[in-house]
């Protein structure tokens, strides 16, 4: 651990409303791509996942389904947790904002921030969405109303479900005294919003003024006690946000949690959709600047997936309420576990909206995994089995020097790699890979092994080949294994490569030259059987 830099990435904490979806899953597996590489890349790794328990979405859930909210979330846990193992979610972590853990950092953060001046009791008159749990002012709703031309009836701005109007007394957080330093933030660490095309819309929101934030309820009582004034629980987001910091040590007892928050705090990416943009951008810095905590260091917004409405050709965000929401087991079925991971990994751009459909799946699947990547290994494998009874060639003395078209492919790969994977963008890494990937199956074609390998006197020619095709497919087996971990380690295994899975030095695993020769090999079944056809 010493040596080890620490790389602390978190996921939203989900409501506990109903089973996760496509759209929650692609957030998680986004972040667990991250860090399996950070892993690989030399980090010591905390991820962290987990559910957000508290507020009147979950207990209204709780009450549809005639049980006590606490009994309604603990039905719930292993529904996410469950799908979380299937699709090979690597998380160190899974709080949940009922434990004693959580209740105890946020009681801790009341009294912080009733020292630092910032909170005020008052009473909040005003328009609360449930499903969104965020407030909204008059002239927000008024301006709302005139575009939805509704009579009556007030509608949330943001997804357009009807207002609740609340009167209660509130303890107030004082959000508007941040503004500058919020602004500050921006121009100083125009990186902590990311992508960048985000940070505008963050910058200003903040620009247009800030109002206080009403951060209790006393009219339901489903959350977290104020220490200090116990008939009120505390707002949702106000608990849900710190659960990043309660599962680093803040709050808790003794030494040991000290010196964990000391090491593991600020994270350094919090993943969120960009529905929930302002309050990690906004309101979560300046409860931090408030208690004088330090501020994470990204926050990166991904965005929506989107399915084609076949009526109208459009593309409208997948959401249950719509009826286009897809389970993913569907896509599991479809596609496996690594095929679906590494389509929504590599084919949605991480940023935008993104259209999805079974016809790309299969479109994408079939190209780079059945035809490219999973039909490179399978072939190279087989001849190197056929040619070399059984094993991989034995390796010559300075093989790893003969130039070849692979190897000038395969020079400075992790670097290139690198360089998207650090900034998220998973799109233009596996691009990096593919290179590599489509350059050996050409070289197949263009060297035609099989027929060097009925001439005798071309043995050092076969072997030269097989040797580079080999190496080609160990070093994007290390590439490929954030995405498809199983499939990567299945690749090294088959070349009895077993001991480099799991390699904590990726850029000096991609160095070319690595190979060990002379070793068992099997061909093994396909990895990606080919999809004959598209699910409708
Ligand atoms: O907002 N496409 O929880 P939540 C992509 N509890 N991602 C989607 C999506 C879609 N169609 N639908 C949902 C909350 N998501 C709070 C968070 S954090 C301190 C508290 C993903 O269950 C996306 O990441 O509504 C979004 O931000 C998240 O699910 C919202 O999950």
């Amino acid at each position: 651990m010493a040596d080890k830099k620490p790389f602390f990435i978190t996921t939203p904490i989900y409501y506990v409303n109903a089973a996760p979806h496509l759209g929650t899953a692609y957030c998680t597996i986004l972040c667990d791509v991250q860090a399996r590489y950070r892993r690989a890349s030399g980090y010591d790794v905390k991820f962290l996942t987990g559910m957000d328990e508290h507020g009147e979405k979950v207990e209204e859930a709780a009450r549809n389904h005639g049980m006590q909210p606490q009994e309604w979330c603990d039905s719930q846990a292993p529904l996410f947790k469950d799908l979380w193992k299937t699709l090979e979610i690597s998380n160190d972590d899974f709080i949940r904002t009922t434990e004693p853990r959580q209740v105890k950092a946020v009681q801790y953060l009341w009294e912080r921030m009733k020292e630092s001046g910032y909170l005020y009791k008052g009473s909040y008159d005003g328009w609360y969405c449930v499903p969104e749990e965020t407030y909204f002012t008059e002239t927000q709703v008024s301006k709302s109303d005139e575009a939805n031309h509704t009579e009556g009836q007030h509608l949330c701005p943001d997804c357009g479900r009807p207002l609740e109007r609340v009167q209660e007394e509130s303890y107030f957080f004082k959000l508007s005294a941040f503004q500058d330093r919020l602004l500050k933030l921006y121009e100083e660490h125009p990186d902590f919003v990311q992508p960048d095309f985000r940070m505008n819309e963050v910058r200003s929101f903040v620009e247009g003024g800030l109002q206080d934030l009403s951060v209790s309820r006393t009219s339901f009582d489903w959350g977290i006690k104020v220490p200090f004034d116990e008939k009120h629980v505390t707002y949702v987001w106000f608990d849900a946000l710190l659960n990043y910091m309660t599962a680093v040590g803040y709050g808790q007892d003794g030494p040991e949690a000290a010196a964990e928050l000391a090491y593991r705090w600020p994270a350094q990416y919090h993943v969120v959709g960009k529905d929930i943009i302002r309050f990690h951008c906004i309101i979560w810095p300046a409860m931090l600047m408030a208690i004088g905590a330090a501020l994470p260091e990204h926050v990166f917004a991904h965005g929506f997936l989107m399915v084609r409405n076949e009526q109208t050709g459009k593309g409208e965000k997948m959401s249950k309420s719509r009826g286009n929401a897809i389970a993913p087991q569907d896509v599991i079925d479809m596609l496996g576990v690594e095929g679906y991971r590494y389509y929504f990994m590599t084919d949605v751009v991480h940023g935008e909206d993104s259209a999805i459909s079974f016809d790309r799946m299969e479109q994408v699947y079939n190209a780079d995994l059945a035809n490219s990547w999973g039909n490179l290994v399978s072939r190279s494998l087989n001849m190197s089995a056929k040619y070399f009874d059984g094993k991989t060639p034995q390796l010559d003395e300075g093989w790893a020097s003969k130039d070849n078209p692979l190897r000038t492919v395969a020079q400075g790969i992790a670097a290139r790699y690198a360089q998207h994977m650090d900034k998220l963008q998973y799109v233009q890494a596996k691009d990096v890979v593919m290179e590599l990937v489509h350059a050996a199956n050409h070289y197949i074609e263009d060297t035609a092994p099989w027929a060097v390998a009925k001439d005798p006197a071309r043995a050092g020619e076969l072997k030269d080949i097989i040797v580079n095709l080999l190496e080609s497919i160990r070093i994007c087996a290390h590439l490929l294994a954030p995405f498809m971990p199983t499939t990567s380690a299945e690749v090294l295994r088959r070349m009895s490569l077993g001991d480099e899975v799991d390699t904590c030095d990726l850029a000096a695993a991609c160095e070319w030259g690595q190979l060990k020769g002379g070793l068992p090999v099997t061909k093994g079944d396909a990895l990606f059987p080919r999809l004959a056809k598209a699910k409708k």
